[in-house]
């Protein structure tokens, strides 16, 4: 945690938080085991955090991190005043013993957890950025017990007192806040966590250590600090730079300095924003009344956004690891072991990981109970396909994962099965059609993206059919390099790529593509309700918006709805290359007026009904227009492969590709140059990033787009 003085109040830094309005923070090298840097910028202070793990003994091995911390010479007013917290805490077991002198100057302190065995922490004193001068500093110390690490912030605030004073020889004295005493948690409220602070206040810039040593580390060729630190930073730096070249060739394509440190930060941000969680889910299942607790359980995952979504997501998953994969294949297969293992017994992954007391805290109530009947798109098939033309799955990984990719696939077979053979329709639409424009579906992933204005047990969703094709298809590659019977998959596989099948299902000829089918009409608005009059003396009822329908649904193809899901037989490459419905496809996606931007391909044609249109007076569109990288990654993967295949639509494809990929990089990396972030989503009209900030889950799929790796 951090706090910069010489703002006058107390305003703590700790968790990454949106509402902050930071500069730009994020991780600029991580390697996922061994070393990261990161970069913070808030206001006039520049903070780079650089850790390095050094493995050995039974629990991990030793760890050290370095802070610098300088004031931006370029800002108004240079902050040159500035606490450090460095806390340690346990979590729900475990003993920590401070030693502190000078009566509030935490100097180190050891410890026993279960999983670290004996340890011990170590602050060393600050120094100018040299790291050999040693700086003044005043220090403040706090032990306290917490409720939990998800309290830890509001723990430190509420000790933070105005009365310190900093005094540096021969420097004018000023005030600081520091911690000071805690009066402990509200009453009921058990304390989990022992939590130890040491607070060091010193003037810009300046350099601080703390060294982590493993009680199990039989001996060490001497303290992870200060020079040895500085030289095994670099050489970790120095292996980073080699590999990533090597992985992604991105300086033997041409692309700047400049775009390939864009390219280090995306990725070592997904990397680096890494999490491990524990906890139960809290699921709703048909069966019971109640939402029901999980058993506990670990989910080592990728985050979508490290402010705003820090937790697992199952389908963004699939999209981390494509990244991820390329990266260390070892690192993917555990993380798809993980997901898996958190499968039910039906089959059913949840879609939103929520494991603990942490991750609970960061999600409104109202989106904490999972429901077993709901999907969401299973692109683990797209990782592991990945990994299967990577040559990077072993067999006995495979064998162990191949009852859990069983029960996975037939979880969607049968509980996802459309109304006809062979098609497929999403569970868990909005309930009460009447309060939405268009009754969104969460769980295929595209949220508001419009479909069937009724929803009913008519429906036939294009992109899960298509989904299906992708899972079948993988299952049979699977089934094959297992040498196990997959006759049950390929046969789907088959049946699911038949073009004229597909086109009998979801080619809407009236429409000139590929659509959904369900009860639709396409005649709907929201409305205010006229309210009656109330009886005499009440008050007037509030009005709602609500829908008014003009024109009665019927059982039709889905119209009004051009966009990513029409485009789906295309992004999952079950087109055949000379099928004319290519040409068509294509032509949709270069149209100005339909779904081509010079940023990237919008989500919903512009000449749609719903395009940019609200759901509800307070749900704004959302998949409804903006750019979203994922689908765009598939859509110039889905290019790169059509031009590399005989047919009348090479040419075009390949033109498409290079131009699509051309407009992706550069507006990404621009907004990232101008805001210093990746975002959610790029607004189709300017570019802008918009949405949850940093997002480095698949928008940082960038990267593969510029290493042309597909
Ligand atoms: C809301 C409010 C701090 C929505 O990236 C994760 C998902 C995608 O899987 C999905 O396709 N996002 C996309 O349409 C974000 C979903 C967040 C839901 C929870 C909680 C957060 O408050």
């Amino acid at each position: 945690m951090w706090l910069r003085q010489a703002e006058g109040e107390a305003r703590l830094r700790h968790t990454c938080e949106q509402s902050d309005g930071l500069a730009r923070y994020g991780w600029l090298r991580h390697d996922g085991l061994h070393f990261g840097t990161q970069e913070i910028r808030d206001g006039g202070l520049r903070l780079r955090t650089e850790f390095v793990k050094r493995p050995g003994g039974r629990h991990g091995g030793d760890w050290s991190w370095r802070v610098a911390a300088r004031a931006e010479r370029t800002a108004g007013t240079p902050d040159t005043f500035l606490s450090m917290f460095f806390y340690v805490a346990t979590d729900g077991q475990g003993t920590l013993q401070p030693l502190v002198v000078e009566k509030n100057h935490l100097v180190s302190l050891t410890g026993t957890t279960e999983e670290l065995g004996n340890f011990t922490i170590t602050f060393q004193q600050p120094t100018r950025e040299d790291g050999a001068t040693p700086l003044y500093a005043s220090y403040n110390y706090l032990q306290a017990k917490a409720e939990g690490l998800h309290r830890l912030s509001d723990v430190v605030k509420a000790s933070l007192s105005p009365r310190f004073v900093y005094a540096p020889p021969g420097g004018p004295k000023r005030r600081y806040f520091g911690v000071d005493t805690y009066q402990g948690p509200p009453e009921g409220r058990e304390p989990h966590s022992q939590l130890l602070v040491h607070q060091v206040t010193v003037a810009l810039p300046c350099l601080l250590e703390v060294v982590f040593e493993s009680g199990s580390v039989p001996e060490r060729a001497g303290r992870l600090a200060g020079e040895v630190l500085t030289q095994e930073l670099a050489r970790h730096t120095a292996a980073f730079e080699q590999r990533f070249e090597r992985t992604f060739g991105l300086a033997q394509k041409g692309f700047s300095v400049q775009e390939q440190d864009f390219a280090k930060a995306a990725f070592s941000n997904m990397l680096g924003g890494m999490g491990y969680f524990y906890g139960h889910s809290l699921v709703q299942s048909p069966h019971s009344e109640l939402p029901q607790l999980y058993p506990e359980g670990p989910l080592f995952t990728a985050v979508p956004s490290r402010s705003f979504f820090p937790r697992g997501f199952l389908w963004d998953e699939g999209f981390h690891q494509l990244l991820l994969g390329r990266w260390d294949p070892a690192l993917s297969q555990e993380v798809l072991a993980h997901w898996l293992d958190l499968m039910n017994v039906e089959g059913w992954i949840p879609r939103e990981q929520i494991l603990g007391d942490e991750a609970r805290s960061k999600v409104p109530a109202e989106f904490v109970v999972q429901h077993s009947s709901a999907g969401n798109p299973p692109t683990f098939f797209l990782v592991l396909q990945q990994l299967l033309s990577q040559g990077a799955v072993d067999v006995p990984y495979l064998r162990r994962l191949y009852p859990r990719l069983r029960s996975w696939y037939n979880w969607y077979n049968q509980t996802q099965a459309g109304p006809v053979p062979y098609t497929f329709r999403w569970r868990g639409r909005d309930q009460d059609p009447q309060m939405f424009l268009n009754p969104k579906t969460l769980t295929s992933g595209l949220d508001d993206y419009p479909r069937a204005s009724h929803p009913s047990p008519d429906e036939r969703h294009l992109d899960l059919r298509c989904w299906m094709a992708l899972a079948s298809n993988v299952m049979t590659k699977v089934a094959r390099h297992l040498g196990e019977p997959g006759g049950e998959y390929q046969h789907m596989a088959e049946v699911l790529v038949d073009n004229q099948l597909l086109e009998q299902h979801h080619w809407a000829e009236v429409l000139g593509t590929f659509a959904d089918f369900g009860n639709h009409t396409q005649a709907v608005a929201l409305e205010w309700e006229r309210p009656r009059p109330p009886p005499p003396g009440q008050p007037p009822p509030t009005p709602r918006l609500l829908r008014v329908v003009r024109k009665p649904p019927k059982l039709q193809f889905v119209g009004g709805a051009l966009g990513y899901v029409s485009l789906f037989p295309l992004l999952l490459q079950l087109l055949q290359p000379d099928s004319p419905r290519l040409g068509s496809l294509l032509a949709d996606m270069r149209n100005e007026k339909k779904l081509w931007t010079p940023f990237g391909l919008r989500s919903l044609s512009r000449s749609s009904p719903f395009y940019l249109k609200y759901n509800t007076e307070h749900d704004p569109p959302y998949w409804r227009g903006s750019i979203w990288i994922n689908v765009n990654y598939l859509a110039v993967q889905a290019l790169h492969h059509y031009s590399r295949q005989e047919g009348p639509f090479r040419q075009e494809a390949a033109a498409l590709y290079q131009e699509l990929r051309a407009n992706l990089i550069h507006n990404i990396f621009r907004q990232y140059k101008e805001s210093g972030y990746l975002w959610e989503q790029y607004n189709d009209s300017t570019g802008k990033g918009q949405g949850c900030y940093p997002f480095t889950g698949w928008s940082a799929l960038v990267v593969l787009m510029m290493a042309e790796e597909y």
